[in-house]
């Protein structure tokens, strides 16, 4: 089998490779050009690069996704290239639809023109992200309303709803993975999760006085990307194509999380003020590891998200606890830690 992976240098990407990797598939990558080579350092921590074929290229340019389709025939293709921040979306969100509207559009109609319908399978990155504040304490499903509330978000429904489209148009074998948030030691380091456990061991270690976060009382439903990318493969192998909401059903804030992560360290946070003047204690020490900066809040907060995943329980196998919360936190900090000894 030969997969086409689009996205293969972030954190699912190199999950993807390498587990596809260990099913014996051929594994092709789409990489971008940088002047400082390719991005590869996520991808080389889990999997040998000799056994990938690299293809540089921009999920933007329609011309080289195309050719590349084209040239490689690909049996799945897995479209993960992003701009994935939903923050940096509001500064950017041209690029946003560029790289998930069109970059989606240029897959799908590449695969179109040359005739892919029945050779090759597709699996859309979507995201929880799609329901914006739907969530009124019902877990999300399949079926909940969508009402974006980022450039990204509403860059991902375009590309949600063409990948429908091509479905039930044309008869692709595509689907949906409405992927609620997935993380792992190889999370980006903006992101809030890893900003937290990076934070963590550098404090630990001596080398940073304190975290700066932004909105502590929004709620995720954290998963791990290990198992996330198992579900990607598990779609293509259906029948036929279709939409499935993977999260685990729980769901924590961001001061839950951050109190776990030190926790894992030997830190035991207290809080102390209120609103911005907030501020997170160590309690044995008396100092202060944990302040607020109103520049990490959005222009418009996504407040609480919880997944109902049980049509992937049902039709994919999903086991949504395979990994804990307090499991997958102390998998970062520790590789974070290790990362500075
Ligand atoms: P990530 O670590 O940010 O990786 C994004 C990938 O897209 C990187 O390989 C990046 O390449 C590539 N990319 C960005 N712009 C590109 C362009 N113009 N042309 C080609 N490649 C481009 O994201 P992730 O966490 O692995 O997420 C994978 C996908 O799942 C994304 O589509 C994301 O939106 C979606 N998703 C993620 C989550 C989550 O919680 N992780 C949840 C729901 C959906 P560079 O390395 O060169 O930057
Ligand atoms: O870690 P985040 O940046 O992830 P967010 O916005 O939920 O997006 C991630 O998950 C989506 C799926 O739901 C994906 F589609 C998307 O590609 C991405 O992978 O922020 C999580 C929460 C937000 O509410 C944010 O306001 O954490 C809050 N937060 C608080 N302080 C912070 C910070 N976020 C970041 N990035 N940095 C902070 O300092």
């Amino acid at each position: 089998m030969r997969a086409f992976i689009t996205g293969i240098t972030g954190q699912d990407g190199a999950y993807l490779a390498q587990y596809l990797l260990s099913l014996n598939y051929e594994v092709h990558g789409l990489v971008r050009y940088t002047s400082q080579g390719l991005n590869t350092k996520k991808l080389a921590t889990l999997v040998n690069l000799d056994e990938v074929t690299f293809h540089i290229g921009d999920i933007t340019d329609s011309l080289r996704i195309q050719k590349l389709l084209n040239d490689i025939q690909p049996d799945e293709i897995y479209n993960l290239a992003a701009l994935s921040h939903v923050h940096i979306s509001f500064d950017n969100p041209k690029l946003a639809l560029d790289t998930i509207a069109l970059g989606t559009l240029n897959i799908v109609e590449s695969a179109r023109n040359l005739g892919l319908v029945n050779r090759t399978k597709i699996f859309q990155a979507s995201t929880s992200e799609l329901f914006g504040n739907s969530y009124d304490a019902a877990a999300l499903d399949e079926t909940s309303p969508m009402n974006p509330v980022s450039p990204y978000g509403t860059a991902k429904l375009y590309a949600y709803h063409l990948a429908k489209n091509y479905r039930q148009a044309y008869g692709f074998h595509i689907s949906n993975g409405i992927c609620f948030n997935h993380e792992s030691p190889l999370r980006g380091e903006t992101f809030v999760t890893r900003k937290i456990t990076k934070a963590v061991a550098a404090i630990k270690k001596g080398q940073q006085d304190c975290l700066f976060l932004g909105n502590l009382e929004a709620r995720r439903d954290w998963g791990h990307a290990k198992d996330f990318v198992r579900m990607m493969h598990k779609m293509l192998q259906q029948k036929q194509g279709d939409d499935y909401v993977i999260a685990t059903g729980k769901s924590y804030s961001i001061r839950e999380f951050a109190v776990k992560a030190f926790a894992v360290a030997g830190f035991d946070i207290i809080w102390q003020g209120d609103a911005e003047d907030e501020v997170g204690i160590d309690q044995s020490t008396g100092k202060i590891l944990i302040k607020i900066d109103p520049s990490y809040k959005r222009p418009n907060e996504l407040h609480a998200l919880v997944g109902n995943p049980q049509k992937a329980i049902d039709q994919l196998g999903w086991n949504p606890h395979s990994i804990t919360i307090d499991n997958l936190i102390r998998e970062m900090v520790e590789y974070d830690l290790n990362l500075l000894t």
